[in-house]
This record gives C-alpha cells, structure tokens and sequence, in this order.
C-alpha cells in the first residue's frame, strides 16, 4: 500500500474535501499542518509556493481538485457511469468559482476593496450559486449531489459549505437541502470521527 502524506496549513480551506475523501475511505495518510506564521519561511520548499501539496511514496503532487480527482478514482467516489463524473466535475468546478469569490477577499489587502469584495459575495454571489446548488440538492431522490451514491462531489460540498457557515454564520439557513446535505456528511462515521478528532 503507497504512503499518503497530505500537506496544508492548519485550516479547512482548500484540503479540507480531500482530508475527507481519505477519511471516508478509512486510508491512513499524514495530515501535515504547517504553522501559516512559518508559512514566508517555507514557501520556497514547495512547487509554486502553494499548498496543498500530496506525496504519494515521496511524490509530489499539488493542485487539490487534481488530487481530489485522482484519490475519487480510487475509492469508486467519482460517479457510476462518465456522464455521472461528467455532473461530478461540473459541479466541483463551479464551486471553485464560487469559492474563488470567497478566498479573493482573503487576498485583498485594501480594507475597501475588501468591503466591496464581502458585499459582492454576500448579495450576488451566494445566492446566485446557492440558489442553483439547492435546486439540484433538493431535486435528488437519494440524497447525493450525483445519481444514487456519494461522489466526491458530496464531500467537496459538505467541506466547503460547512466552511461558508462558519466564516458567514447563517448563509445556509435558506438552504435547506444543502444543510441537509453538509449533517449528512459529517454523520457518516469515519468523517464524524475524523471532525471529532481535528476540529470540533
Ligand atoms: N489551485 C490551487 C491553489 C493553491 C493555493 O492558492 N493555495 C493557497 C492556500 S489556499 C496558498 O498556498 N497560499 C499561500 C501563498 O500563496 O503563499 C489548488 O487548488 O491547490
């Protein structure tokens, strides 16, 4: 069996899907958080200076979704037919769009700008998004994003969305399907075991 190291600072942010992904799967892998106050230090260690970063056997691979995608295969999360990947990988990378509107406001060091940039999310891009999102949650017979078993793309909604809740506390609450969608991820037992262990 390879060896599974997983490196990232010490957030959800955008490892935090595929933290679950290894979980779901009960995979041992190393969960290495880096200390973002060490971050300027190390950063020249790391392909393009960014995290997060995935060695498999000493590999090392990065781009999350691209990591994301490939552990999926693996453990049979990626849909039951190509169409189904298909409806996995569109969702996933609207998300990204979604939550590129989210981490611009972290990269925006001019408080105004930043102001602009919270509204913008707040009044056009979530709703827009979520609204849609809700739609197709709501519209499942099973209880999954995609056909009638949990995709990746469940995991990816459920870490993400919990993390817009936590940063805007109350941003679901007119989203009922997603909601449900986010309790019924964190009950399944290993990623509930895994939350209890590192996060809650
Ligand atoms: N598209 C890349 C984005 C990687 C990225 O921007 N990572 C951020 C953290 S969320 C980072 O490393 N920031 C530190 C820096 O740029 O110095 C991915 O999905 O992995």
């Amino acid at each position: 069996m390879p060896s599974y190291k997983l490196t990232y600072f010490d957030i959800p942010g955008i490892a935090q899907h595929i933290r679950y992904i290894l979980s779901y799967a009960n995979q041992p892998f190393e969960d290495v958080r880096l200390n973002s106050k060490e971050w300027p230090k190390l950063k020249e260690n790391y392909p393009y200076g960014k995290l997060p970063i995935f060695e498999i056997d000493g590999k090392v691979f990065n781009q999350s979704n691209a990591i994301a995608r490939y552990l999926a295969k693996q453990y049979g999360l990626n849909g039951k037919s190509d169409l189904e990947t298909l409806e996995v990988e569109c969702l996933a990378d609207t998300l990204v769009d979604l939550r590129n509107g989210l981490s611009a406001i972290f990269y925006e060091k001019d408080g105004e700008k930043q102001r602009e940039l919270t509204r913008n999310l707040l009044q056009n891009l979530f709703p827009t998004y979520l609204k849609k999102f809700e739609e197709i949650a709501a519209k499942s017979t099973s209880g999954w994003l995609v056909g009638s078993q949990i995709t990746w793309a469940d995991l990816f909604f459920a870490s993400s969305l919990a993390l817009f809740e936590e940063k805007f506390p109350g941003v679901l609450k007119s989203y009922p399907a997603l909601t449900a969608l986010v309790e019924k991820v964190e009950n399944i037992p290993s990623i509930k075991a895994y939350l209890e262990k590192h996060q809650k």
